[in-house]
């Protein structure tokens, strides 16, 4: 059921949506704006049945999940989404160099899937506790609810051509949650699109799985070979480049990353030093007990050992390959 805040006038504390973004400051959130379920066109949702009817979640079933599509199946009554986002940039660079492996960005300190659930729950919990029949439920990356267009909606930052969510304030180096409520708030207004004419992602891509703007075929995109495909070997025409980790070619080459960027006050998220300049030779023997030690409440513990040394193996045959 709805809960207007007036309802709550007759208790000791009436919540605004200013109080709750204060709050989200104050716990360290970088950025936190509000969307309304009921001002969501239905037509936001198109893109991804249409995603998925080409194919492109690949060998993700879960992408297909239905309540993706409908969040009131997620969270029966809820009325607004409360959206969260925390920077992660550091600037150290990926390194040069045959020998080394690159690792994303993403995975480079502590998994974000325990950094923002701590200080989600914080939230929730405060949420909770300002009105009686307030119901708050959050999810960091956890549950089949589309991040980045409510991201969007909520004015946080817009979803791009690389199809990664840029903000004003740090470009796309930030991780996204998110908190549903039957609290109905005032919502902000949904962030308009700043990619103009620029097309250097979709340039730079090298396996050109961005097939057109904002549009990520997943069969095509690095990242998804490297961190999802559990299969026993990688496809032949997917160049690794040097990527053991995910990619962050597209969003290196976009100039509000390169004008935006800011470091990180998040200590959790400096990277683990064994993570930037891996070589590829050490990767590819990787063992249980290795991956448990390099590995430790890191986001990369989704690529399994074998999932290393395949990536690892892979790109030194290409090497092998094209130097000779
Ligand atoms: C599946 C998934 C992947 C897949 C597929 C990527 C993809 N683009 O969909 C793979 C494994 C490849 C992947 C890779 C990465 N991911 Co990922 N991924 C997700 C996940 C779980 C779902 C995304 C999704 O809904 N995809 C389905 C398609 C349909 O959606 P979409 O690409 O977002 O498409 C939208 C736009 O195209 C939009 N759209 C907007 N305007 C327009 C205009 C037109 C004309 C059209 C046609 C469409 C369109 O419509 C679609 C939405 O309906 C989210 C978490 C979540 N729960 O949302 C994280 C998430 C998107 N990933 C994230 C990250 C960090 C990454 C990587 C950067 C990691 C890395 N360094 O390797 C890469 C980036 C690759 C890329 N260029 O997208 C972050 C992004 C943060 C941000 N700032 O945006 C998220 C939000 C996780 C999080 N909570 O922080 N990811
Ligand atoms: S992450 Fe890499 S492979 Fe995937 S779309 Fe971006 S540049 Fe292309
Ligand atoms: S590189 Fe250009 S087109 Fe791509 S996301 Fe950045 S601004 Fe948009």
């Amino acid at each position: 059921m709805a809960i207007q805040n007036e309802m709550l006038k007759g208790s000791s504390e009436i919540i605004s949506a200013d109080q709750i973004k204060q709050q989200a400051k104050i716990l360290g959130f970088h950025q936190v704006g509000i969307a309304r379920v009921n001002d969501l066109e239905p037509e936001a949702i198109d893109p991804l049945r249409t995603w998925l009817a080409q194919g492109y979640q690949a060998d993700m079933a879960w992408m297909a999940n239905p309540k993706r599509q409908q969040i009131e199946q997620v969270m029966p009554g809820v009325q607004s989404v409360i959206c969260l986002a925390l920077n992660y940039y550091t600037p150290h660079q990926h390194p040069e160099g045959h020998e080394f492996a690159k690792i994303s960005r993403y995975g480079w300190g502590r998994d974000y899937h325990r950094v923002m659930p701590q200080k989600l729950k914080s939230l929730t919990t405060w949420l909770e506790a300002q009105g009686q029949g307030i119901q708050a439920r959050y999810y960091a990356d956890t549950g089949p609810i589309q991040d980045k267009v409510w991201a969007q909606q909520a004015g946080i930052g817009w979803i791009a051509k690389n199809s990664n969510v840029i903000t004003r304030q740090y470009g796309s180096w930030v991780f996204l949650g998110e908190i549903l409520t039957n609290l109905c708030l005032t919502p902000d207004t949904p962030h308009t699109k700043h990619c103009g004419t620029c097309t250097r992602c979709l340039e730079a891509c090298p396996t050109q799985a961005i097939v057109e703007p904002f549009v990520v075929d997943a069969n095509r995109c690095i990242a998804y070979h490297t961190i999802e495909n559990r299969a026993e070997a990688l496809p032949e025409d997917i160049n690794l480049g040097g990527w053991v980790a995910g990619c962050d070619i597209c969003q290196e080459v976009c100039p509000w990353n390169q004008r935006f960027a800011q470091e990180t006050d998040i200590e959790d998220f400096q990277p683990y030093p064994w993570n930037i300049a891996p070589q590829l030779s050490e990767l590819a023997e990787l063992s249980e007990d290795e991956w448990n030690r390099r590995f430790p409440a890191s986001a990369l513990r989704r690529i399994k050992p074998e999932m290393w040394r395949r990536n690892a193996r892979t790109n030194l045959n290409q090497i092998a390959k094209l130097h000779g």
